[in-house]
């Protein structure tokens, strides 16, 4: 009498049956383009779960980059995502494996429904994944028919394993693998995937993503518009431009949505008296050219974070084309609807006040890449980055007020900027020689949005405040980097920095989180001379 496999075994044949299976998808997407369904699932259950529990994972994410001193939080943090959405992928396919072994094991089935329970399986992913996903750039169907058969053959597989599994295991083996054994396989094969699971993701991204190296861009045949400013940044201050490589990057996709430019046309309906759609050339011809130099920050960027930068954008100025359209007298709001199913609403009486607020098409100078928006994103001067949709296909004119997708998740509905300074260096390698003084040149960014800046204060240690000095910014929209030469004096020391927005309006002192408002708290830096 043969012992059958229990749940044990099942755990770790529904565990490599799914490695399996996503290897294969792994390797289609990169040939043909098609779905990687742990990613559409993980979308969906970013979009499913509660507000609350995603920013807690986010922050959680966000924390744990800013503790372990990793550089580039945002592309990190998706590396981890991706890494979790296989993970989870695994967990729910081993669990699955162990379900299905205990009723094998219970009531001997039909052997065939392994294979039957595999399609049903497939097909419920295969759905999801069509209703989710945006980066896939095979055909719906091809993805689908790959999805469902594949999973077909991981059902067929747990089943043939169970089968092979029985005649293999002598009655005192009963026990199957101990638990050691097992926690060790298990434990050593999650920790060989963790590492698969980041390289493939990162190759996942280089070829979605491949970034052209050829410099057809602004900032490569151009000066800043502020070159010849008397005040020069100190060595190690961060760049004053950002590339649109180094740009950080944040939404709610596993793989940025890919949006045809052939198949795309920006929608614009509703309460309005000449309903619009324009093509992606007609954005650009019909229209002056609007170019800005725009920081851009994450509400999620910690005091210090670098999930701010600074590009040169291009559009069309938002109010150009309300103007066209014609906004029926009641209409109040314009919702814009991503790619993504990301939305936001902004009042129409801002638009018409403010021609900074446009639609852009491209970072300097070249089309938005797929991570940035392509085809088209929006800009909102003083707003955190959650209130501006990237990748938009519908602007809908309308009295009703929406809360954006952010928002309905518990973020600030305005979120405004907050003022923010930085240290970014404190530049021991190039200290100063004036007279018989050594100076130690301390360096640095502060941003408040379209507020500007006005004043930015040093403090080493206990001493008092003083001014540092400012250069002049790419424009007025964009972050201002300043520097401040300190008389040197042996020892440790601690800088801090605070600053005044253009309004007068001091940053606020007092250290808080980035949810739901955006963090504020001053920024030090701690050196040794
Ligand atoms: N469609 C869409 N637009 C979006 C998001 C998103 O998830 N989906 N994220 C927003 C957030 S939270 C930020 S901070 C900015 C980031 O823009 P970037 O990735 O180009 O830096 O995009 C915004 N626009
Ligand atoms: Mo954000």
């Amino acid at each position: 009498m043969h012992e059958k496999p229990n749940a044990q075994q099942g755990t770790v044949a529904g565990f490599l049956a799914t490695v399996f299976s996503l290897l294969i998808l792994f390797l289609f997407q990169w040939l043909l383009g098609t779905a990687f369904v742990p990613f559409d699932l993980f979308d969906l259950l970013a979009r499913i779960l509660p507000g609350g529990l995603i920013t807690f994972g986010i922050d959680l994410i966000v924390s744990i980059i800013a503790a372990l001193n990793l550089e580039d939080t945002s592309s990190t943090a998706k590396t981890a995502e991706h890494v979790l959405a296989i993970f989870i992928m695994l967990g729910l396919g081993a669990l699955a494996g162990r379900l299905l072994f205990s009723w094998w094991r219970r009531s001997d089935r039909d052997p065939r429904s392994g294979l039957i329970i595999g399609v049903i399986v497939g097909a419920v992913l295969a759905l999801i994944s069509a209703g989710i996903n945006q980066s896939s750039t095979a055909s719906r169907f091809v993805s689908m028919a790959l999805i469902a058969a594949v999973f077909a053959g991981w059902g067929g597989l747990l089943r043939w394993m169970y089968d092979r599994l029985t005649p293999l295991l002598p009655s005192e083996m009963a026990g199957g693998l101990n638990r050691r054994q097992f926690l060790i396989r298990v434990g050593g094969a999650a920790a060989a995937l963790t590492f698969a699971g980041g390289g493939l993701s990162t190759i996942v991204r280089r070829t979605l993503s491949p970034e052209s190296e050829n410099d057809l861009t602004w900032s490569g045949a151009n000066t800043l518009p502020n070159a010849d400013a008397a005040l020069q940044p100190v060595p190690g201050t961060r760049p004053e431009f950002t590339s649109v490589r180094d740009h950080y990057r944040i939404d709610i996709n596993s793989l940025p949505p890919v949006v045809r430019e052939s198949e795309w046309k920006l929608k614009i309906h509703g309460q309005i008296a000449n309903p619009l759609e324009l093509t992606l050339s007609e954005l650009r011809e019909n229209y002056e050219p609007l170019h800005q130099f725009i920081t851009l920050s994450c509400i999620s960027n910690p005091v210090a974070g670098d999930l701010i930068g600074t590009q040169r954008w291009t559009g069309v100025s938002l109010k150009r084309i309300l103007d066209d359209v014609k906004p029926d007298a009641e209409a109040l709001y314009l919702k814009i609807t991503s790619a993504d199913g990301f939305d936001e609403s902004i009042a129409i009486e801002r638009v018409m006040a403010d021609e900074r607020i446009m639609l852009a098409y491209a970072w300097d100078d070249l089309p938005l890449t797929t991570a940035h928006g392509f085809p088209l994103r929006i800009f909102i001067p003083d707003r955190y980055g959650m209130k501006q949709p990237k990748w938009i296909m519908d602007i809908e004119v309308t009295e009703r007020y929406d809360e954006g997708f952010w928002v309905r998740r518990g973020w600030d509905e305005v979120a405004r900027v907050n003022a923010t300074s930085v240290v970014d260096t404190v530049a021991t390698g190039s200290l100063i020689q004036q007279g018989d003084q050594t100076l130690v040149p301390i360096g640095g960014m502060a941003y408040a949005g379209a507020r500007g800046i006005s004043k930015v204060e040093i403090r080493v240690d206990n001493g008092d405040w003083q001014e540092a000095q400012l250069r002049q910014p790419i424009s007025d929209l964009t972050w201002v980097l300043w520097r401040y030469d300190w008389p040197f004096v042996a020892g440790q020391h601690t800088v801090y920095v605070r600053c005044i927005d253009g309004k007068g309006v001091a940053q606020i002192e007092t250290a808080r989180g980035e949810r739901p408002s955006g963090s504020t708290g001053i920024d030090s830096r701690w050196f040794n001379l």
